[in-house]
């Protein structure tokens, strides 16, 4: 799908149920890669060069030594799950220096997708620990560089991250829109799992 297409792409008139949906994690873990992967209309995107000024700022940034941009503010998309409902994808980096704009972007929200990379999983610490308190329903995904996905099993990232059993945990390559589309799918379940428990509790 090349941008110019996705350009015109209406959003259908059965789409009555829209949900804004953040997708967060550490520094290069795979956001704006996931929000391009899907998104029907052309990614909003806020990448800024990256200058020496990032140098010991950006954790994570000797592991990247060829990333050029940083997201600054946030990225931007949309993409019809069902006939009826319709993501707005929010990307919204993890780094606490980004608090102000995460707490924003977080009103409104009704899930989150926290992306892993497993070769530095400390990264995704500060985005988990927002979405805890947010109260946000999240998965977790992990998006596997190289051959990380051979190296971990799903378990082994769940105990190291020391996520809760009754959050869902899987991978999901982020430049792959299949994988994408399951993984925002699960979330809208699990939310929904969530509700119809807090419905059965009361
Ligand atoms: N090998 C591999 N590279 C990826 C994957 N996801 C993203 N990338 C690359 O990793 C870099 C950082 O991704 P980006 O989406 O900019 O990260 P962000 O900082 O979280 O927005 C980009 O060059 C992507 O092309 C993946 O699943 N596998
Ligand atoms: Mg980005």
């Amino acid at each position: 799908m090349s941008h110019q297409d996705r350009v015109y792409q209406p959003l259908a008139a059965s789409a009555t149920i829209p949900m804004k949906i953040l997708v967060t994690g550490g520094f290069g873990v795979g956001k704006t890669t996931l929000v391009g992967a899907i998104s029907e209309i052309t990614p909003l995107t806020t990448e800024a060069e990256m200058t020496q000024a990032g140098a010991g700022v950006d954790e994570g940034l000797e592991l990247r030594p060829d990333k050029t941009t940083t997201t600054v503010a946030f990225d931007f998309g949309r993409i019809s799950i069902d006939e009826q409902i319709v993501l707005y994808l929010f990307g919204a980096p993890g780094q606490e220096r980004f608090h102000a704009l995460w707490e924003r972007l977080c009103q409104g929200a009704v899930g989150a997708i926290v992306l892993v990379d497993t070769r530095d999983a400390e990264g995704s610490f500060a985005a988990l620990d927002r979405v805890e308190r947010a109260k946000l329903p999240y998965l977790v995904a992990h998006n596997p560089f190289g051959d990380e996905a051979e190296r971990w099993s799903l378990e082994e990232i769940r105990a190291s991250l020391d996520v809760d059993p009754g959050t869902p945990l899987l991978r999901c390559d982020a430049r792959d829109p299949a994988q994408v589309r399951e993984a925002l799918a699960a979330l809208v379940q699990h939310r929904q799992n969530l509700l119809e428990q807090e419905g059965a509790d009361e």
